[in-house]
């Protein structure tokens, strides 16, 4: 692959997005009923944008087609461990020529072994090479790095955002030194700046991505997860992140205007929901009263649209209106978030755009 090849910001036009469907009953609850029905309105919102293909395991193919019936959805069966082709999904780059390619980055679950989310995730780990051989798209895997999608954003002019906590964790690529990472994202996804944040938010599963705390909203402007109030756990892992943005200038030189999104006020899992998963060994545990790193940023783009979760708390009227405000050019669609949320991620986790080159 030559360097011509980037990355194209989530906001250029894309051909469609791709889904899972959830299934998995020690991550979903209620045998993952209440998930299925919240991944099909995401599934189905988008499709009033852009087509959608949503890849199913063999066992729930039939359920998910009566459950996905839109002229814009298309149903592919290909297995997968769980749910998250933000993650497990290829990143799509594109070259000068207008050439597509998938990077399909070594996934491990979160960490695999040292704090991973379950196991085994073979099946997860083969679905960017799957999704790619379907759409006839060269396949650009890397074999020693460990990356998710979700673990960063870029602005499409060369500037990538990401997290310590997550690309420096020990977890992932322990070989690799901050100045290797860099020079891998620089070379896979033609980036030249890259902004790390220290932290992403408190709880979240995967180690901080970034998708669940601060993004792109155009060039030059970034939108971060905010709270002001100092006895909540993410106050200073939003300081710390203020801090960074506000020092730092992208790479096109420009020093970034920082809108803060309200934190949906903090949500926390029941003693019913918890109750509602199986106990695996080997997956982690779900346990009552565990702070759910809830967050408005975990947004997808969509050709003409935003589509975002609420969670039925004072802030989604606030993050709707911020979220209309900053994208006037597109319709913003805000959608019950919390299913999607109790397993660990949100509508940004459980979608990845195929950019129109
Ligand atoms: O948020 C994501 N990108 C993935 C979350 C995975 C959670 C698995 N329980």
């Amino acid at each position: 692959m030559t360097s011509c090849f980037y990355m194209p910001a989530e906001w250029a036009p894309h051909r469609q997005t791709w889904m899972l469907w959830p299934q998995r009953t020690d991550n979903w609850r209620l045998g993952a009923k209440p998930a299925q029905t919240a991944f099909a309105r995401v599934a189905l919102a988008i499709a009033h944008f852009e087509p959608v293909s949503v890849g199913v395991n063999a066992d729930q193919y039939e359920n998910a087609c009566n459950r996905l019936q839109h002229p814009n959805i298309r149903v592919v069966e290909l297995s997968s461990d769980d749910a998250w082709v933000r993650d497990t999904g290829p990143t799509f780059v594109v070259n000068c020529e207008g050439e597509l390619a998938g990077m399909d980055w070594e996934f491990n679950a979160w960490g695999g072994l040292q704090g991973g989310l379950y196991f085994p995730w073979k099946r997860d780990d083969q679905v960017a090479s799957k999704i790619l051989q379907l759409e006839k798209i060269p396949r650009i895997r890397t074999q020693g790095l460990v990356l998710e999608g979700g673990a960063f954003h870029v602005d499409g002019e060369g500037t990538l955002i990401t997290t310590k906590e997550c690309l420096l964790n020990s977890n992932r690529n322990p070989h690799l030194t901050q100045a290797a990472i860099e020079s891998e994202l620089q070379q896979y996804l033609g980036v030249d700046k890259i902004i790390w944040l220290p932290e992403g938010l408190y709880n979240d599963e995967t180690d901080g991505h970034v998708d669940n705390f601060c993004c792109f909203v155009r060039p030059g402007e970034v939108l971060l997860a905010w709270t002001d109030d100092d006895q909540d756990p993410n106050f200073q892992r939003c300081q710390a992140a203020l801090e960074v943005l506000e020092k730092t200038c992208d790479a096109q030189g420009r020093s970034l205007n920082i809108h803060k999104l309200p934190l949906p006020s903090p949500l926390y899992a029941t003693a019913e929901e918890c109750e509602g998963v199986d106990a695996v060994e080997g997956t982690q545990p779900r346990d009552p009263g565990t702070r759910l790193a809830g967050s408005y940023v975990n947004f997808l783009i969509v050709n003409g649209g935003i589509v975002a979760p609420s969670f039925a708390v004072p802030e989604d009227a606030q993050a709707e209106a911020l979220l209309q405000q900053l994208f006037p050019e597109r319709q913003v669609v805000m959608l019950p978030g919390r299913e999607i949320l109790l397993g660990g991620g949100n509508i940004h986790c459980i979608t990845q755009q195929q950019p129109l080159p």
